[in-house]
């Protein structure tokens, strides 16, 4: 048999490219959210998938930016970067119908990396005619000495296997770093946090999701079910109002979707009791953001 393999991937590449979609299918569950909106991802996030061969310890980072800017822009920045830092493998994501402006900024960290660079064309789904890859895949090469090139389709799973197994064999024989059964290094109360993200996410059009943090209140483990109570923060009354919605009921179907989503997680029946408060420029105030989870370990 061969040696038990372990070590980190990292999974990097512009905002919205599907990376966390990715993720959460090589991991097999959701570990990170995903949305149709840019900077979903706000933290670097593990997903360990472990079998009787490996460890594969996928690193999930916020979409890489070009350069400048400070606030939150600044943070998540710096945690794609540091993400991608020291790892044994860089899946480097981009997708159909190919190379735009906004993939510079993620190929040049890919470039500055020592260990190997997997390219991953995403979004295969979506391509009306396969034989289009195959100049992609010749054009791309020339981008930089990559490991391999993988189309795949995260959505779909297409191509997912033979990604894995590129990945795989980058990883140096190593004994497991995380406990077997465990998929990601954030607790139940991070997630909590995120599945009322994304829910915001998917729900508003452009500002809100950008003006939103989720802080929990607590987090309470009861007989028959789990009682988490969460803040949403915005940053202007306006966005408060807009949140709520007529009567409410934008809120509540924020609270309910999301309070779906963390039964399916938790695997328990969920109250979620949800609030919103206004903290006026919380995005841009370096000591509110480490406040609110927006810290130096990304
Ligand atoms: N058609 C199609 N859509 C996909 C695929 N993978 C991801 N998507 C969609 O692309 C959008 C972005 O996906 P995410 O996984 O959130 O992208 P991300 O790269 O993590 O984005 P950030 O965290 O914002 O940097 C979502 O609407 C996904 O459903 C795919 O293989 N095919
Ligand atoms: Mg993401």
């Amino acid at each position: 048999m061969a040696e038990f393999r372990s070590g980190f991937v990292a999974v990097c590449g512009r905002p919205n490219v599907g990376k966390s979609t990715l993720v959460n299918r090589m991991v097999g569950q959701k570990v990170s959210i995903t949305s149709r909106r840019p900077q979903t991802t706000r933290h670097r996030i593990l997903g360990i998938k472990t079998t009787a061969e490996a460890q594969v310890i996928y690193v999930d980072v916020p979409g890489v930016l070009p350069g400048g800017g400070g606030g939150l822009n600044q943070y998540l920045s710096r945690a794609a970067a540091g993400g991608v830092e020291g790892v044994d493998c860089v899946l480097l994501v981009i997708s159909v119908p190919g190379w735009t402006k906004a993939d510079m900024p993620a190929l040049a960290l890919a470039q500055r990396q020592n260990s190997p660079v997997v390219l991953v064309i995403n979004k295969i789904d979506r391509l009306a005619d396969r034989a289009a890859l195959l100049p992609l895949i010749d054009m791309s090469r020339e981008k930089m000495a990559f490991a391999g090139v993988v189309p795949v389709s995260a959505r779909t799973g297409d191509g997912v296997s033979a990604l894995e197994a590129a990945a795989l064999a980058c990883l140096p024989v190593h004994p497991a770093q995380f406990p077997s059964d465990q998929v990601s290094d954030r607790g139940d109360r991070f997630m909590a946090a995120e599945l009322v993200r994304e829910q915001i996410f998917r729900s508003f059009g452009q500002e809100i999701p950008y003006a939103v943090t989720v802080t929990i209140d607590s987090f309470r483990q009861e007989p028959r079910l789990i009682r988490i109570e969460a803040t949403i923060l915005v940053e202007k009354d306006g966005q408060k109002a807009i949140l709520l919605g007529t009567s409410g009921l934008r809120l509540k179907e924020i609270g309910r979707r999301s309070r779906l989503e963390m039964q399916k997680l938790f695997g328990s029946k969920v109250y979620l009791g949800l609030w919103i408060k206004v903290r006026e420029g919380w995005s841009d105030d370096a000591r509110a953001l480490r406040n609110f989870g927006y810290g130096e370990d990304g």
